[in-house]
């Protein structure tokens, strides 16, 4: 079917939104691109990412030049967690979105930002969607966290919840922090892949940091225009994976309805590992 894409592009898609890849299109320039942001990011994440993700980049060999072909990163990565990538032109339906996840396969954009977008690009494309995103997808138990996601959104839709998932997917899969022995690292695809806020989430006074719940996570708001005022922290990912094996029925039930919390709300009842100055996003305001 033919689709038009946000940036208003013609696109001729397969029923489930995928395209060909097309690894024979990119430019010299495209490759490039891809390998100075690879270079960039890996150096900024050393003693930021967690090892499961650092593991995963290094395990999928994402750093081989020029921008991965998903056929090859696939047979890497369905051999270790039986996940395949699979390429999309744009975001794809919700409905869409979670079926892919549930069947193990990850829609990751065919495109590549522009130069001028280099530092930022609102649109998920191939950079963020292959060097966040799936480098955790090599992660046995994250891999399994990431299925149990997609058959959730498959279970929410038409409950009125939807837009509480999407919550738990941006405090967790987009935007996650995980305690370690070595200290609190990241684990999101949208830190991850911002050189900016892998600094900020980990390291700067402003925003909160508190303890990963999943009715709490799925009640916040969160922000799409800016640095996120709370991040949620997890111990490990099995801690993430057992919130998300119990039937989401009854928790869709209670927190269907519930007021949401803003997005720099601290409650009573949260376990917190630093409560922000939210100095940052109160300077943005007055600006
Ligand atoms: N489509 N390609 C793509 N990537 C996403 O991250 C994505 C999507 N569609 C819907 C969606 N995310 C979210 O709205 C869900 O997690 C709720
Ligand atoms: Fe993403």
């Amino acid at each position: 079917m033919l689709i038009t894409t946000r940036l208003g592009r013609e696109v001729e898609v397969n029923e489930d939104y995928t395209v060909d890849q097309n690894w024979a299109h990119y430019t010299a320039d495209e490759h490039a691109r891809w390998d100075r942001l690879y270079d960039r990011q890996r150096e900024i994440l050393k003693g930021r990412a967690c090892q499961e993700f650092l593991d995963g980049l290094e395990a999928l060999k994402l750093s081989d030049g020029g921008i991965p072909n998903f056929e090859e990163l696939s047979e890497r990565l369905m051999a270790r967690t039986g996940w395949k990538v699979v390429a999309v032109p744009d975001l794809v339906p919700d409905e869409v979105f979670f079926d892919h996840l549930a069947n193990r396969r990850f829609p990751a954009g065919n495109f590549i930002r522009r130069e001028d977008q280099f530092n930022y690009i609102q649109e998920p494309d191939v950079f963020h969607d292959v060097f966040g995103h799936v480098p955790m997808l090599s992660h046995p138990v994250f891999a399994d966290y990431m299925e149990a996601y997609g058959k959730g959104g498959l279970a929410a839709a038409g409950k009125g919840v939807l837009q509480n998932l999407a919550r738990l997917y941006w405090y967790t899969v987009e935007f996650g922090l995980i305690n370690t022995p070595d200290g609190m690292r990241l684990y999101g695809a949208g830190i991850v892949s911002s050189p900016a806020e892998s600094v900020f989430a980990l390291e700067d006074p402003s925003p909160n940091r508190i303890h990963f719940d999943l009715e709490r996570v799925m009640c916040t708001n969160y922000r799409i225009d800016d640095f996120q005022q709370s991040y949620f922290v997890i111990d490990s990912f099995d801690e993430l994976l057992d919130a998300t094996y119990q039937p989401f029925g009854p928790v869709y039930d209670r927190v269907r309805g519930r007021a949401d919390y803003a997005v720099d709300t601290v409650l009573a009842s949260d376990l917190l590992h630093h409560r922000g100055s939210q100095a940052y996003a109160r300077e943005k305001t007055k600006a």
